[in-house]
């Protein structure tokens, strides 16, 4: 028989999970934006909580920067600080959406010398990839149109092809470009990467190094996203997952929050790619904000609830599960599903952490630990970073 659990522990061990330096500052939404203590003021106490993340996870050993938000007047030491901490720079995040001349679009609009400067923007990113180490260029773009005929729907295609393959251009080797997609906002009528076809059109132009980055809220209401992950796994086009959930739109709530029984089937598709080994070209990102919950501690809950739904997928019976499939047996295929989907996986990853010398339960460890009281103390004074600064 089949050892899942010893299988399962093993997996565990290697997965990884890259923190967005954004979820550590303060966020909110168009009506307000809370401050709290001890919120970082600079992207090196960013970084530093990161990194505390990692240390009571041993699972989150990358952050995303984003461009410029994270812009210091030396990049390498920042990469330097992040290695002091013990963990790395991870995708690079471009910004196309806090610009004046980008009403009209960015890397689409019709006046060339704002595609010039769209253009110029990922080059300056490509070098925060080269100083820090990164390999990821991770595009977000928000381009689109509010009204029908204010734009040319296929024009902004063709000069958006014609922009991403400047882009593409300047990545190195080693490097990947890799693109997101988004259905709405925010433009409302069109977005000029609406969907993940779209996306994977523009990689499949633009050649192997392109890759399309999945984003767990920018999808409409019951969307299969477990299908779309089966399908761009199946042709190897699957770079990223922007983790985070959704009650209603791009709500970047804490993963596994809303649904943990999607992120479960998510995971699901993976496992059965053997998308989950490090070195399978799926990088497991959270792209979250916490408006009122503390973010440290909501950065740890979130990577614990992707373990918790990796650990089911892993204990997914594939035999039993294959048996039934091909049997036709639709009730008992759904039910090796359930099995594991119902199964405590805590203890299993209480046994995992124990065995690395980490907290059975890093959330209430760290809740304990005194970090978030001593952070406070200390950072007295100065701007506290926020989402957009
Ligand atoms: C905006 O929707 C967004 O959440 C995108 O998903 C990006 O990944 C992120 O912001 C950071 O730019
Ligand atoms: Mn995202």
């Amino acid at each position: 028989m089949t050892d899942l659990r010893g299988q399962a522990l093993a997996a565990l061990a290697n997965q990884t999970i890259e923190l967005p330096s954004w979820a550590f500052g303060n966020a909110g939404t168009r009506f307000k934006v809370f401050g709290s203590p001890g919120v970082p003021r600079d992207p090196f106490e960013k970084i530093s909580d990161a990194a505390q993340v990692h240390r009571s996870t041993g699972v989150a050993p990358r952050v995303s920067l984003h461009v410029p938000w994270d812009l210091v007047d030396d990049m390498g030491a920042l990469a330097r600080h992040a290695a002091d901490e013990g963990v790395s720079i991870g995708a690079v995040n471009s910004n196309l959406f806090q610009d004046d001349d980008y009403k009209l679009g960015s890397l689409t609009n019709a006046d060339p010398t704002i595609r010039a400067k769209a253009v110029a923007h990922h080059v300056q990113c490509i070098d925060v990839m080269r100083a820090t180490g990164s390999t990821d260029l991770k595009i977000w773009l928000p381009d689109g149109t509010n009204y029908p005929g204010q734009d040319d729907i296929r024009d902004r295609q063709e000069r958006l092809a014609e922009s991403l393959q400047q882009v593409y251009a300047e990545l190195d080797p080693g490097h990947r470009l890799i693109l997101e997609y988004k259905f709405y906002e925010p433009y409302f009528y069109t977005m000029d990467i609406p969907d993940w076809g779209t996306s994977l059109l523009h990689c499949l132009a633009l050649g192997e190094q392109a890759m399309v980055v999945l984003d767990t809220g920018h999808h409409a209401p019951n969307t299969n996203i477990e299908f779309i992950v089966a399908q761009l796994l199946r042709i190897g086009r699957l770079g990223a997952f922007d983790f985070n959930s959704r009650f209603y739109g791009d709500d970047d709530l804490v993963v596994g929050a809303a649904d943990p029984f999607q992120l479960f089937r998510i995971m699901h598709e993976i496992v059965r790619a053997d998308a989950l080994r490090p070195g399978s070209g799926v990088n497991f990102m959270l792209d979250q904000c916490h408006n009122i919950e503390p973010k440290i501690p909501g950065q740890i809950r979130s990577v614990m609830n992707v373990q918790e739904a990796t650990a089911k997928a892993l204990l997914v019976d594939r035999e039993e599960l294959r048996t039934a499939q091909r049997l036709g047996d639709v009730l008992g295929a759904n039910a090796v599903l359930m099995d594991a989907y119902n199964t405590d996986v805590r203890p299993l990853l209480a046994e995992l952490r124990e065995s690395q010398g980490l907290a059975a339960d890093p959330y209430r460890a760290y809740a304990a630990s005194g970090h978030a009281d001593r952070i406070a103390a200390e950072r007295i004074g100065g701007q506290q970073a926020g989402w957009g600064a």
